[in-house]
């Protein structure tokens, strides 16, 4: 089959390939992205299940281009999957992003050829590409996880992962099972509540949920602040921790008076959304005691929303199930009062286990058979590094990095990897991308790797890839910070690795925050892309 070559191959059209895209062609670069899925929106195409909405709030959640938002209107202050949807359609009328995207492409290898300098990237079905650059905009959550339970295929009812939610999908009157309460969970436990026969919830740690606090935004409300607020908002992005408007105190916990912190954390929960997580103080993340004061209080304001005891303490144990934010937290409407609707069970499987899927359901260890028509397998991604590690990706020694990374992950700046040449990702390992509203993250790093590739250009350079030592000294920093914090203190949590059996356990993102890692690239630009080997 005849190789189609570009400039530079994107893997992914969610949000990071096409703002790659749409960089590339301002250079005057040829691009082409490749897209296992039938349209745009990456994440927002794929997780389609009842209730799936964005966690950051308006107007942070798109693209900071104002030729963008000028015309564009959100309904709500946490918009919807299809909305979401609809805004790619939008994004691509603009700029006609789909020109240079291949629908229904899985990439399952990226072949260096080191006496060429560039890459050879194959799909699926046998296509083949060559760039001189390869940028992986593959998401962080794009290989989904399902655990393995004994007789999972002999189950005779519906059987759907959150990631791959049917089209038609009637949910009415069904006896309901839903394994997982991450941010996931939440939201279409929420959602589908009302409407099924029964809802079984198997929850193996309590999700220390926040309120939404969702509401309506009307058109006008968003005009008045488009002019003169929007750019504000939009730079202020760059000088906040989570790459949001608000940030991430100094001020340490205990160094406040029990009255200040009180009426601190009320004004943070009722703002809503991540106020009280990523807008409160930062010591929550370092210091136990800090930690203690979050969650009590957490735990103070959601037991007043359940009069179950037994529930309060499933739900809202006395006993923190791990710090306080150090899994990521979801956001919620109404989470708790599902809990007390007649058709709603609790199961606790963190005390009595999942021991197989039956064909007609569930058994737990207490011997208890659960009967269900659909099993909602709300279960997680091999969040981070999944989507990169599942393509064949061989670079200058041919090493697999799947391969080279199965003793944790390595890279520069949390964009690069040694001998992995001219090749980037938007989002991933090793950057604050987890801790960092996407949007913000994402234009910060395709912009950084534009500007890299135009430096190149001018210079004649054809190669650029990071030494091991800055690799190494990198990889020290993240390894540092995630060590100075209380995240090991969750058993199971994807920011570490420990959702996934087997996988290691290590700090999977950059926890220094979103303006100290923009320093870190920046000046390693500034320095002559300083930590890169570059060659003509
Ligand atoms: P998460 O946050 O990884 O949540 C997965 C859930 O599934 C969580 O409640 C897990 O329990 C549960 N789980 C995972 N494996 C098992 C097994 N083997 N048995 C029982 N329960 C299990 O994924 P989400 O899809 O909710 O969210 C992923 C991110 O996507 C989200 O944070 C946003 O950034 C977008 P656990 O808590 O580990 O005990």
């Amino acid at each position: 089959m005849a190789e189609t070559c570009t400039d530079c191959l994107i893997i992914g059209s969610g949000f990071a390939g096409t703002h790659q895209l749409i960089n590339f062609r301002k250079l005057g670069l040829t691009a082409t992205v490749l897209e296992a899925g039938s349209d745009l929106g990456g994440t927002w195409h794929f997780n389609t299940y009842p209730g799936a909405r964005v966690d950051s709030e308006l107007p942070l959640y798109q693209f900071s281009d104002p030729e963008l938002w000028r015309n564009w209107t959100w309904s709500e202050r946490f918009p919807g999957w299809k909305e979401i949807q609809a805004y790619f359609q939008y994004v691509d009328e603009k700029f006609d992003v789909k020109r240079d995207v291949i629908f229904n492409s899985r990439v399952v290898s990226a072949v260096w050829d080191n006496s060429e300098d560039r890459w050879t990237v194959t799909t699926e079905d046998g296509r083949v590409f060559r760039a001189q650059f390869l940028s992986l905009c593959t998401g962080g959550g794009s290989k989904y996880y399902i655990p393995e339970y004994k007789g999972l295929e002999t189950f005779k009812g519906q059987m759907h992962h959150t990631a791959r939610w049917p089209n038609e999908c009637n949910l009415e009157g069904k006896r309901v099972g839903v394994i997982g309460t991450g941010a996931t969970g939440v939201q279409l436990i929420q959602e589908i509540a009302p409407i099924v026969g029964h809802l079984t919830v198997f929850q193996r740690t309590p999700n220390l949920t926040l309120p939404r606090r969702q509401r309506d935004v009307s058109a006008e409300e968003q005009e008045k602040l488009k002019n003169d607020f929007y750019p504000i908002l939009f730079n202020r992005r760059y000088q906040t921790f989570a790459g949001m408007h608000h940030d991430l105190d100094p001020k340490p916990t205990l160094d406040a008076t029990p009255e200040e912190r009180a009426i601190y954390y009320e004004d943070k929960w009722e703002k809503g959304g991540f106020h009280l997580w990523l807008g409160s103080y930062a010591d929550m993340f370092t210091n136990q005691q800090a930690n203690d004061e979050v969650y009590s209080f957490w735990r103070k304001k959601v037991k007043e929303r359940i009069s179950d005891p037994e529930l309060q303490e499933k739900l809202a144990p006395t006993q923190a199930p791990h710090p306080f934010g150090v899994k990521r937290p979801s956001l919620e409407q109404n989470y708790f009062e599902v809990y007390a609707r007649p058709n709603v069970t609790l199961v606790d499987i963190n005390k009595n286990p999942i021991e197989e899927i039956t064909p007609n359901g569930l058994k737990t260890s207490d011997d208890t058979e659960h009967q269900l028509d659909v099993l909602v397998l709300a279960t997680g991604f091999d969040m981070v590094t999944g989507g990169i590690t599942s393509i064949d990706i061989r670079g200058q020694d041919g090493v697999p990095i799947k391969e080279k990374w199965a003793d944790g992950v390595q890279s520069y700046l949390g964009l690069a990897s040694a001998t992995y040449p001219n090749m980037f990702w938007v989002y991933g390992p090793q950057s604050p991308s987890s801790f960092t509203n996407g949007p913000s993250c994402i234009e910060f790093t395709s912009d950084w790797i534009v500007k890299c590739i135009q430096y190149m250009k001018d210079n004649q350079i054809s190669r650029i890839v990071p030494t091991e030592e800055a690799q190494a000294a990198y990889s020290e920093i993240v390894n540092q910070l995630g060590a100075a914090g209380l995240w090991l203190g969750a058993k199971h949590s994807w920011y570490m690795g420990t959702n996934i059996p087997g996988k290691k356990t290590q700090m999977l993102q950059f926890p220094g925050g979103f303006p100290a890692w923009i320093k870190l690239c920046n000046d390693a630009a500034a320095n002559g892309y300083a930590g890169f080997d570059m060659s003509r």
